[in-house]
């Protein structure tokens, strides 16, 4: 089996640990490094991540790109995509796992009033603000696909009111499901803190808009974990300078790194994580991607296939 670890940039330093784990499994594994990728056509497997556009139509015999990351948007939207070969995205535990803590750990950093304690304390004050039972802080997560549905069982755990805003209607117990667009503007009406795990696609960019944050609750909360592409950042930090908006954490950003100048990282309503919010672990994935290289070898369809047409 000849593999070609394709991640330029931020995951090459992740090759030696993919490589071990891969031949632990499979001992006779041909795992090539890009750009040494050798003879194109003879890549069988791409596992890819942020790789050049342009670069994927090079392997004619490829049987399938295994995407290491969970949102598709940078591959989809190269227009040298070789469209036949099959797309398998990330849906892995420790990926799943580490979304839902940064998803937790900011629905909890607001619910406790956390960024005013913190204000208290560098004036010395002590003063035992009040925070509603959880049960009474309404939670929304635009999208409850892999990521969404774990982070809202566990918020679930802790007892909050979490409804759920999608494309086609849900039914996990516990959650209010929202969906379409009949289904939106009563969904924001009643969330108090935002948080967006939804795919970039042409329907979803810019859906963080005047129009959304307007029609959130006065003094509700938005954490994007997805993508930059989602908010429109001057309607957003607009919010937030007029206090509709209490305070807003973003990992992701329209530009990354987040150039320096930019006005978020000064912002004193604005938490920044630096893309971080869920990330992949090689040492649970390489079993779950070996498992989709076998299906396809064997003829199966394997698990994770992104849908070109719905582009996520
Ligand atoms: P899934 O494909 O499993 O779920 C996507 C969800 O979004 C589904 O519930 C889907 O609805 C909903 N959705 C898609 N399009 C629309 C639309 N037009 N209107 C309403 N709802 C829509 O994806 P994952 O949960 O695995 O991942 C979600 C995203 O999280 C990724 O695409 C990526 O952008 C982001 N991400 C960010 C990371 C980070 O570190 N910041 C790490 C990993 C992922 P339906 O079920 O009806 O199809
Ligand atoms: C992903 C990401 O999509 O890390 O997996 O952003």
């Amino acid at each position: 089996v000849i593999v070609l670890y394709n991640c330029p940039g931020m995951m090459s330093e992740d090759a030696p640990q993919w490589r071990a784990l891969l031949t632990r499994l499979v001992p006779d594994i041909d795992f090539r490094v890009w750009p040494d990728i050798g003879r194109a056509e003879e890549i069988e497997f791409i596992l890819a991540w942020k790789h050049k556009p342009g670069d994927l139509k090079r392997y004619p015999n490829a049987k399938a790109i295994f995407w290491l990351g969970a949102g598709v948007d940078h591959l989809v939207k190269d227009p040298d995509l070789p469209r036949q070969v099959p797309i398998v995205r990330l849906v892995d535990d420790g990926l799943t796992r580490s979304m839902t803590e940064y998803v937790v750990q900011h629905v909890l950093h607001y619910h406790r009033r956390q960024d005013e304690f913190d204000a208290l304390q560098r004036r010395r004050e002590w003063n035992q603000l009040v925070y509603p039972l959880a049960r009474h802080r309404k939670v929304g997560l635009l999208g409850l696909g892999v990521l969404g549905s774990d982070a809202a069982e566990k918020l679930l755990m802790f007892g909050f009111d979490v409804a759920s805003w999608t494309r086609s209607p849900k039914s996990l117990p516990g959650v209010q499901s929202f969906h379409g667009e009949s289904g939106f503007l009563p969904f924001l009406k009643r969330t108090e803190i935002l948080v967006c795990i939804l795919p970039l696609t042409p329907e979803t960019t810019g859906i963080i808009d005047a129009r959304t944050l307007t029609a959130l609750p006065q003094g509700a909360f938005v954490i994007n974990a997805a993508r930059g592409g989602h908010v429109v950042d001057a309607d957003l930090i607009a919010a937030l300078d007029s206090g509709h908006i209490a305070g807003a954490t973003l990992d992701v950003f329209h530009e990354e790194p987040l150039p320096a100048d930019h006005p978020y990282w000064v912002h004193p309503k604005v938490r920044v994580t630096p893309h971080v919010a869920g990330q992949t672990f090689a040492e649970t994935a390489a079993a779950g991607i070996l498992e989709g290289m076998q299906s396809i070898s064997a003829g199966k369809p394997p698990k994770n296939l992104v849908d070109l047409t719905k582009g996520y």
